[in-house]
């Protein structure tokens, strides 16, 4: 089966891409590199050195014999995107090729719109694509946990049977998203779920929750193959920046209380997750939205997650608590179903036996290319 992986050069696309082309799948990567054009902008690197995705590649190539053809450029480029899906044909197009991080989104106007329009027009993009010239292909779309917010009852998987003033219906989940890059989410949900009903698009929303680790089976064959790993104060996500600070001594960045709760899974899960979405495909016409995460915790408590495996490690590890940079709830109920995944074969792996092995030892291996200056928050999202 032909897969075209879109954001195949990032964290999430390149584990994907590999996992797909390791099973069998004839694999694609479509990626504009943007990525590392605004790491460049943000003076920031990944802690893990990744390799030109010629050269990762290539390497896949030599280690394995299977080929994953590369087309460099931009989805908001339509005929470039046009021109792409006509020469590879793809049966699904797994699509990671969002500006994705929400402090990037709140530097100020240009990079909000930046993001919007990125990730906006980008998809709306493909849905003309899959539309006009391949109305079966399966569309599966990275979305975020982060589109419902926290709301004060339990998060269903993309939809909430209501009753009102003694009617019924099934209605898409009400979103609360806390950042602009968050809100291109849910904007592409409602684009994408309108595709389906007018055009009988295919379509699996799944709405992800943090993902942590830098290994694969796959990533972990080879230097030249390993994956990103971001600990910067836009990049970065609390989880890795946790372990990188763990790593250099510096005490943990806790926001606020702690008390923000977030659902995470390992990114063993999230390459399964999306061939469980592939190989089982929504029927036509269908918005399906899978919630995918395995684990849900606590900011502080995952600092003293860190803290306690560290110190395993002989590392003595402080956490502070920083004025809160963001605007969000200081602690809510936070409540989500998963059982879509789960149901069709997902064997959870947890944190407590990923610490150690896929963040932990790669924090300590790389500790020396760890900027400092990189390591408070910058963005905030109050104004002035
Ligand atoms: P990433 O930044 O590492 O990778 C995204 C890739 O997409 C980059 O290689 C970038 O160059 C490419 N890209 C961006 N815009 C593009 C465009 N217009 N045309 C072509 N390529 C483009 O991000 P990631 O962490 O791998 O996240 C991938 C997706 O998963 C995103 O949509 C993100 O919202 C979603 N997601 C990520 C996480 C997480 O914890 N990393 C959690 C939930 C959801
Ligand atoms: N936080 C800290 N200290 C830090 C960094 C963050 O306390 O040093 C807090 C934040 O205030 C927030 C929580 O940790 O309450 C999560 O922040 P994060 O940066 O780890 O994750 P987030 O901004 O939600 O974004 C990440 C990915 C994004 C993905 C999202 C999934 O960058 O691409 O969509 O996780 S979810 O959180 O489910 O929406």
């Amino acid at each position: 089966m032909k897969v075209l992986v879109i954001g195949g050069d990032g964290y999430c696309g390149w584990a994907t891409a590999l996992y797909l082309s390791n099973r069998g799948y004839e694999v694609a990567i479509l990626d504009s590199l943007v990525r590392r054009h605004w790491d460049m902008e943000l003076c920031v690197e990944t802690l893990t050195p990744i390799a030109p995705i010629q050269t990762r590649l290539q390497r896949w190539k030599d280690l394995t014999g299977k080929t994953i053809d590369l087309f460099v450029g931009d989805i908001n480029n339509y005929p470039f995107l046009e021109k792409t899906l006509l020469k590879f044909e793809p049966a699904a197009i797994v699509h990671f090729g969002e500006q994705r991080s929400a402090p990037f989104s709140m530097i100020d106007r240009e990079h909000a719109v930046m993001t919007q329009t990125n990730n906006v027009v980008g998809t709306l993009n493909l849905l003309y694509i899959i539309r006009d010239h391949f109305p079966d292909c399966h569309l599966v779309k990275l979305g975020t946990m982060g589109e419902y917010g926290t709301p004060n009852i339990d998060i269903e998987e993309g939809y909430i049977t209501i009753e009102h003033n003694g009617r019924k219906d099934t209605l898409p989940y009400p979103k609360q998203p806390g950042s602009f890059y968050h809100l291109s989410k849910v904007h592409d949900s409602h684009n994408i779920h309108f595709a389906c009903k007018i055009w009988g698009v295919r379509a699996t929303d799944l709405n992800q929750g943090v993902v942590y680790g830098v290994l694969t089976e796959e990533t972990g064959m080879d230097e030249l193959l390993i994956n990103r790993l971001d600990y910067d104060g836009v990049f970065g996500t609390a989880l890795n920046r946790f372990c990188i600070q763990a790593a250099v001594g510096h005490p943990l960045t806790v926001y606020g209380k702690g008390g923000q709760t977030r659902a995470f899974l390992d990114i063993r899960d999230t390459v399964r997750c999306v061939e469980l979405a592939i190989a089982n495909p929504a029927d036509k016409g269908q918005f399906r939205v899978f919630n995918q995460f395995t684990e849900m915790f606590g900011v502080g408590n995952l600092a003293m997650m860190v803290k306690k495996a560290a110190t395993t490690m002989g590392l003595d590890v402080e956490i502070a608590h920083l004025d809160n940079p963001r605007i969000e709830m200081e602690e809510h109920y936070f409540n989500a179903k998963n059982t879509q995944l789960i149901d069709l074969g997902l064997n959870p792996h947890y944190l407590s036996d990923s610490l150690l092995d896929s963040l932990l030892n790669f924090a300590i291996k790389y500790k020396n290319r760890v900027d400092d200056q990189q390591i408070l928050p910058q963005v905030k999202w109050a104004r002035g």
